[in-house]
């Protein structure tokens, strides 16, 4: 998909006509004119704003589309916005797999009838010490759970990235074991704070970002927010999860973001915003430990990485 420069002013008007405020929700704001929304998109969103502050500044379209992480097309920070052109996130379906009452293929246009779409803004915090502050539209992955009716025994979820090597030229590289998989625990994926994303600034998302459904749990590492899902499978044991299959002692399942615990390679006290030159500390749980401590209330997070 191509943005002219002229969707991109309108993707600024769009902002300005948003507060972004302190406290974690403001309720009420409307939705600018865009064609590119969803139908059901609501008209009178939330907007979580949750723990950013003044200095939280936006990033811009332009910086979060071009500077990312997608090794489907390649390792360089370019390579996804450069390499993703023949992708093609339409018509899409994600397979509910596992331990659930309701094993389906589902029709992503169709689900989206079915589920809250709503304004987030979230801080993406990469491994690498670098991070953003991205508008994404989604829904609470909770909402997709519902659908599938998981058993009790379903005690976490894998995430699996589609498999198209025709479509994603890395995949012909033995850069990863492909195809990318991730996973959470079922209280995780339940919180209200992990949403399956379908786009960024009222724009669907480009396939560099994740075309057309992926995920986004803003306190940990940016390398669990998996893209482009085409499978969700319920199972019983903490799944594989790609960077901790392929280097267990750098990346660990859990990967919430810990300023205290560091990277074999990188400082994790310390992280550069992408438009910024001064370091900003890193905040425990990427900021949303008020929200999400509770659930490692217990565990030693230097064990559970
Ligand atoms: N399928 C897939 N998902 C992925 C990745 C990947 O290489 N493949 N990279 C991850 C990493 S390391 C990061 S930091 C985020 C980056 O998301 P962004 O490019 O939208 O900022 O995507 C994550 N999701
Ligand atoms: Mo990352």
């Amino acid at each position: 998909m191509k943005i002219l420069p002229s969707e991109i002013t309108s993707y600024k008007n769009y902002l300005n006509r948003r507060k972004f405020i302190k406290s974690s929700v403001a309720t009420g704001l409307a939705l600018g004119a865009s064609t590119n929304l969803y139908a059901n998109h609501s008209s009178d969103q939330n907007i979580y704003a949750n723990q950013l502050d003044e200095n939280d500044r936006l990033n811009s379209f332009e910086e979060i589309t071009t500077y990312n992480n997608f090794y489907e097309f390649g390792m360089g920070k370019t390579d996804p916005s450069e390499n993703s052109g023949n992708f093609k996130p339409k018509p899409w379906s994600i397979s509910l797999e596992g331990l659930i009452n309701n094993p389906q293929v589902l029709d992503l246009e169709k689900l989206l009838q079915q589920v809250t779409v709503e304004d987030r803004v979230y801080r993406l915090r990469c491994v690498e010490a670098w991070s953003m502050v991205i508008p994404w539209q989604g829904f609470p992955l909770s909402e997709l759970i519902k659908i599938a009716d998981p058993l009790s025994s379903a005690k976490f979820i894998q995430f699996v990235t589609v498999f198209r090597p025709e479509e994603m030229p890395g995949q012909n590289k033995r850069l990863l074991p492909w195809p990318y998989v991730e996973g959470l625990r079922m209280d995780e994926a339940m919180h209200p704070l992990t949403i399956l994303s379908t786009g960024l600034y009222g724009h669907e998302l480009l396939n560099q970002s994740g075309a057309p459904l992926r995920l986004v749990v803003p306190w940990k590492y940016g390398f669990k927010s998996i893209k482009s899902i085409s499978s969700i499978r319920f199972v019983d044991k903490q799944p594989e999860a790609t960077w901790s299959m392929l280097a267990p002692s750098e990346y660990g399942f859990y990967s919430n973001v810990n300023n205290l615990v560091d990277h074999p390679r990188w400082s994790q006290g310390t992280e550069r915003r992408i438009g910024e030159f001064k370091r900003r500390k890193t905040l425990m749980y990427n900021g949303y430990e008020e929200e999400v401590g509770y659930l490692y209330e217990g565990m030693d997070l230097r064990k559970y990485y």
